[in-house]
């Protein structure tokens, strides 16, 4: 097969100086079908199941998938809730369908990010995540934050890609990210916290720049918003009437600190690996969630496939009580 192309040299180096880059034609649209429809599939499977329970008779399945969930939701906070709990919690650590592993091994994917990592020696992270940002409602609001703020500090020099995927066209009206330019390059910022919906916020006077100064990552569905870990972003409030999904990926180089060496050699009775297992799942950025293989020139054979990559996550959700804090932000003071 054709290898798909990189980002161009003049894409990366805006990635490098701004600290982020929107590249509006990744995927051709379609390919983002698979993913959709395979979500739809999972708010028809809760809807039934409440509707079975007697918690909800409308089920809105004239709806397409953009506007039925923000309809479930408007008749009924606690229906809304159960079917989102139902797609972002699956199997207690995130939507892990094929079609979304697809995604995150999605080739002409791994080109763009290999072309900023400057490797073919590509980690992916389970730390990504579903967004159904919904229409007028506060929890989709994600706050000032840098994703090193959720990452071990040790890793705050190292490159970890954010690759924001809109599953529509994300828009100023539906509440696509803030993104603060040229500010990657210095610490972390200080994070607090107790943000909105249990987020962790830097606040606007910790921010390294005038949120005024923010940039709004408008991206067409097929596109997709490429950031570093050091760089500010929020997003705002969905004022439209549909859905805005998203889903959030991340990718660091194998060179930089992970967990793929930590499979448990053996498990005590409450479900505890060996020490051995928790010393090298420390090593990574973000010990919690399993790293995967999701590219390797040099050794394809270690490639993780859908398999591997569920087999992975089931191990760290299994075992994942045992870590320590990862980063020991104050809480915002209330009042
Ligand atoms: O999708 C959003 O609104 C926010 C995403 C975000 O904060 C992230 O990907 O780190």
């Amino acid at each position: 097969m054709k290898t798909p192309p990189p980002l161009t040299p003049q894409q990366v180096q805006f990635f490098h100086e701004e600290g982020y880059v929107i590249a509006p034609d990744v995927f051709d649209p379609a390919e983002l079908e698979p993913l959709r429809r395979e979500l739809a599939a999972a708010i028809e499977e809760k809807v039934q199941a409440l509707k079975a329970e007697g918690k909800l008779t409308t089920t809105h399945a004239e709806l397409d998938f953009d506007h039925r969930l923000a309809a479930i939701y408007r008749d009924s906070k606690d229906n809304g809730e159960a079917v989102m709990h139902h797609l972002e919690g699956r199997n207690s650590g995130g939507f892990r369908a094929k079609e979304m592993f697809d995604m995150i091994a999605h080739p002409k994917l791994l080109a763009k990010v290999a072309s900023l990592l400057d490797t073919e020696e590509i980690v992916g992270s389970s730390v990504y995540r579903l967004r159904p940002k919904l229409p007028n409602i506060g929890r989709g609001i994600v706050p000032w934050h840098q994703d090193s703020g959720y990452l071990k500090a040790s890793c705050d020099r190292d490159l970890i890609i954010t690759c924001w995927v809109p599953l529509v066209d994300a828009t100023v009206e539906n509440g696509c990210m803030q993104i603060l330019p040229r500010t990657h390059r210095g610490e972390v910022a200080l994070h607090h916290n107790g943000g909105n919906a249990g987020f962790l916020v830097i606040r606007d006077g910790d921010l390294p720049a005038d949120p005024g100064q923010a940039i709004p990552a408008i991206c067409p569905r097929g596109g997709v918003v490429f950031m570093t870990n050091r760089t500010p972003h929020c997003s705002t409030p969905n004022y439209s009437d549909h859905v805005r999904w998203s889903i959030d990926l991340r990718y660091q180089s194998a060179a930089t600190p992970n967990n793929l060496a930590a499979t448990p050699a053996t498990l005590d009775a409450e479900g505890r690996a060996d020490e051995k297992y928790y010393e090298q799942a420390e090593i990574a950025c973000y010990p919690p969630e399993a790293d995967f293989i999701v590219h390797s020139k040099a050794h394809p054979e270690t490639v993780a496939d859908y398999a591997e990559f569920v087999r992975r996550r089931e191990t760290f959700d299994r075992v994942k009580k045992g870590y320590r804090s990862i980063r020991d932000w104050p809480t915002l003071a209330r009042g």
